[in-house]
């Protein structure tokens, strides 16, 4: 067992402090106007969570405990020299705010490795009771609400356990699940596109290449890929869906089987995580309809077309982000490392080129660049993971290292049940007359 729990125990006494001296000396302060426009606009603009494990800046994007992506990609341990950070040293610094060392995170390499060695056979009955053709995203929540009967803090709950030690359960929780993600996320894929063969866990391997060496995908390049992209689509602040789900639903003490089943089912809009897939669909229909290698003009046309028929760019735009994405520009330079004449990466390439001046041209995008989803898929292609519907599956096993280390830092704070307040039209009317 790693000495993650202890580090983080020592820190939650000094951080609850910190928020009780914020809430006596700045708590009637005002972060902003709410406006009519935010109340029937998505919330947009609205300051209105605390979140801490990353920041989003909207001109150079996430920051995650205050690094960014290329700081964590010299900073944090990887599993070879110079090579893709592990996502289990992300976990320790979003938890405890430090840079672990490669002691500490080979330890918790281990302990996620003993956590998730095996599901409860129950797991693969239900995966197998769903229809076939049951999108992976659909199988993925369901199999992590059937781990919920295991929840410790549910039981606690009952125990009647102080709300002082909710972190506790919550924590072990968390870990549990994180754990077995990776093992879950392969039966799905083993499941729907290999016949139902599974592969054991291994435990020589660390969290991230087991997830891929369950799934069949074995190699230095592909274990390294899976590190990065585990570690980039760990968390984005607070406000987005997947992530104030989780947030929104714990609120209510829900654990965090509960709440991160809740974040999945977000994730699973086709504005949000599900775009990495339709980036994918969307980049096959170019292929068959002008080729491989079209030219910029006709990707242009295609990309007019697609607007005119009323359908989103995917994998381009964001609600913050007004830049390119740095959770795209690292996967660009993964490419241009490791697979610099891979076809489909030289027509991302183009439509890096292509798409942002016709958004800017129709003019009512608000950040005309790639986000994360534009470049994921043709990576996963490229190392055989060839299934796009299974990619947004992948995203989430990530997403549960961002949210669920808030979501035990919200219950060490004591951060109450959410409840903002909704309005009518007939109230906007009258109120404005
Ligand atoms: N293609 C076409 N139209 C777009 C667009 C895109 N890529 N991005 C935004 N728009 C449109 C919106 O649909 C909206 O049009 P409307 O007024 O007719 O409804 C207008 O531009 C203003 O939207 P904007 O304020 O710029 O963006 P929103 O905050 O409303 O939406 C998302 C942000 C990400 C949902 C939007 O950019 C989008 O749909 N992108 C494509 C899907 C995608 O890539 N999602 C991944 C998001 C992200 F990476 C993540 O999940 O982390």
């Amino acid at each position: 067992v790693s000495d993650l729990k202890s580090v983080l125990k020592e820190k939650i006494p000094e951080q609850q402090e910190r928020l009780k001296s914020i809430k006596k000396t700045h708590g009637s302060k005002e972060l902003g106007k709410v406006t009519v426009d935010m109340a029937i606009g998505g919330m947009r603009g609205i300051t209105g969570l605390l979140w801490e494990t990353s920041l989003l800046d909207p001109e150079e994007g996430i920051r995650f405990r205050g690094y960014s992506i290329p700081e964590l990609q010299e900073k944090l341990p990887a599993a070879k020299e110079g090579g893709e950070p592990l996502p289990e040293g992300l976990l320790w610094l979003l938890l405890t705010g430090e840079i672990p060392s490669k002691e500490q995170v080979d330890a918790l390499s281990a302990e996620l490795s003993y956590r998730g060695k095996e599901l409860p056979g129950h797991v693969h009955k239900v995966l197998a009771a769903l229809p076939a053709g049951t999108h992976p995203m659909t199988q993925f929540s369901t199999a992590v609400l059937a781990l919920q009967p295991e929840s410790q803090f549910a039981a606690a709950y009952q125990k009647g356990i102080n709300k002082l030690n909710y972190w506790d359960p919550v924590y072990e929780d968390s870990l549990n699940l994180i754990a077995k993600l990776p093992g879950i996320a392969a039966a799905i894929y083993r499941n729907t596109y290999k016949g139902g063969k599974l592969i054991p866990h291994d435990t020589s391997l660390d969290w991230a290449a087991n997830l891929s060496h369950q799934m069949g995908f074995d190699g230095d390049e592909v274990y390294e890929l899976t590190r990065l992209y585990q570690t980039i689509h760990t968390d984005h602040e607070g406000g987005n869906v997947s992530a104030h789900a989780t947030h929104l639903v714990g609120s209510a003490l829900s654990d965090p089987y509960f709440s991160f089943s809740a974040g999945l089912n977000g994730l699973a809009g086709p504005l949000h995580g599900l775009a990495n897939q339709e980036v994918l669909r969307w980049l096959f229909d170019v292929t068959k309809q002008i080729g491989q290698n079209p030219s910029k003009e006709e990707v242009e046309k295609f990309v007019w077309d697609t607007l005119k028929s009323g359908k989103v760019v995917p994998g381009f735009g964001h609600a913050v982000l007004r830049k390119t994405d740095p959770r795209y520009t690292c996967q660009r330079e993964f490419a241009q490392k490791h697979l610099p004449d891979d076809p489909m990466f030289k027509l991302v390439s183009l439509f890096y080129e292509v798409v942002p001046g016709v958004l800017t041209e129709q003019g009512k995008v608000k950040n005309p660049w790639p986000n994360v989803d534009a470049h994921s898929g043709v990576l996963l292609q490229y190392y055989g993971i060839k299934e796009e519907n299974f990619y947004t599956v992948l995203f989430g096993v990530s997403r549960a290292i961002g949210v669920l280390s808030q979501g035990i830092w919200s219950r060490a704070l004591g951060l109450p049940i959410e409840r903002p307040k909704s309005v009518t039209m007939d109230v906007l009317e009258k109120k404005f007359g």
